[in-house]
């Protein structure tokens, strides 16, 4: 199974997009799209709740295995406020590191061949040195009432395919590693309990399982498996899936909890961090979000170390290592990649980062 993101800054027509692509299913901030159809299952996640929420963005992100970028014809002018967000998904998908996406440029039946040239050579200027660089742009419309209705989709589909089929072969690998689920909404069902929805991130989920839930750090088991409303024995990576719980209240789970044997879980963070070219200094005692996975919180700023210095302050670009405290548990593992954002900023994104030690 695939998980596909589709972001954008708003009226970028990425609804509009998702919509096309899949069946409208779970929908909270962020919204999933299923396609059972074709012979590969597909999930297209909208983050509804972005550009308000940038919490909303990050966690679709996550979810997901492959972005597509939405850029409506004037998603650039800069006379459109909604240009920064264009620049601000750039921005998280590049601190993501994700290597390979699509771009799609929406509405193309509201706009002519010239300003489509000339959209993609300022993409081309604007993602240079950043993942995105290499990212395929395809010209798409959603009109059924245009000159050319749906110009693109066809060519759209069979790109996502062909990513697809290069995805589902690294999953394969993936099944080998200890099982994490990250969740991503929880529920009561009358007569069933708890049932939460999520995303194997890695390793294979059983039923019967015993196993836990971080950052409570709590042994549950897991009753029921169901992906597209079919039970399964076993739901390898990659497999969006709902799963009833023994042993835990859903009032009590929050997205971003996570389903393992082993997580860390801590409330202060040492990070080695990259601040992005494009965000400004960060300074100690400011207050940042971190995300990882699909959990989010505001962190204080408490040390910053360069080249083992202790300093004030941090510039863009520059790599260093930042003591951070918050309030709340998180859970994470080691390999897992931080964002710290300024949510003061228009550009909100601010650096990535891993837990050191
Ligand atoms: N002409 C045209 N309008 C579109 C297309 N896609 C979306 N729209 C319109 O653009 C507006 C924003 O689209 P929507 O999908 O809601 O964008 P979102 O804010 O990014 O989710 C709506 O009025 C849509 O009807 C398209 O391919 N062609
Ligand atoms: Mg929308």
């Amino acid at each position: 199974m695939t998980n596909l993101a589709i972001i954008g800054a708003e009226k970028s027509g990425r609804t509009s997009l998702a919509a096309n692509l899949g069946k409208k299913g779970t929908s909270s901030d962020i919204t999933m799209y299923n396609n059972d159809e074709e012979s590969r299952k597909m999930v297209f996640v909208e983050p509804q709740g972005y550009p308000k929420s940038l919490k909303s963005l990050v966690a679709a992100l996550n979810i997901s295995e492959i972005p597509i970028l939405c850029i409506s014809p004037n998603g650039l002018e800069r006379d459109n406020p909604a240009s920064v967000h264009t620049g601000e998904c750039i921005v998280a998908l590049d601190l993501l590191g994700f290597k390979n996406g699509i771009i799609a440029l929406t509405k193309s039946d509201s706009t002519h061949i010239h300003a489509i040239d000339k959209l993609n050579k300022e993409i081309k200027v604007m993602t240079a040195g950043t993942t995105l660089q290499d990212w395929k742009c395809i010209s798409i419309n959603t009109n059924k009432s245009a000159k050319k209705p749906f110009e693109g989709v066809e060519d759209l589909r069979s790109r996502i395919n062909l990513m697809a089929e290069k995805i589902e072969a690294e999953q394969a690998k993936l099944n080998k590693l200890p099982t994490r689920v990250f969740i991503d909404h929880a529920f009561n069902v009358t007569g069933k309990g708890c049932v939460v929805l999520g995303v194997v991130k890695q390793g294979i989920s059983r039923d019967k399982d015993k196993t836990k839930i971080f950052p409570m750090n709590r042994d549950i088991e897991i009753r029921s498996i169901q992906s597209h409303d079919v039970d399964m024995e076993s739901a390898p990576a990659g497999t969006r899936v709902g799963i009833r719980l023994k042993n835990v209240q859903a009032k009590d789970i929050e997205r971003g909890f996570i389903i393992s044997d082993k997580e860390i879980v801590s409330t202060d963070y040492i990070l080695e961090c990259t601040l992005s070219k494009f965000t400004r200094k960060i300074e100690v005692s400011s207050v940042l979000h971190l995300f990882v996975g699909l959990q989010s919180e505001p962190v204080r700023v408490k040390k910053i170390l360069v080249d083992g210095q202790e300093v004030r302050e941090v510039k863009p670009g520059i790599t260093s290592v930042l003591e951070l405290s918050g309030n709340k548990k998180v859970a994470y593992s080691k390999e897992d990649l931080f964002l710290l954002a300024n949510l003061d900023l228009t550009q909100r994104l601010a650096a990535r980062g891993f837990s050191k030690g």
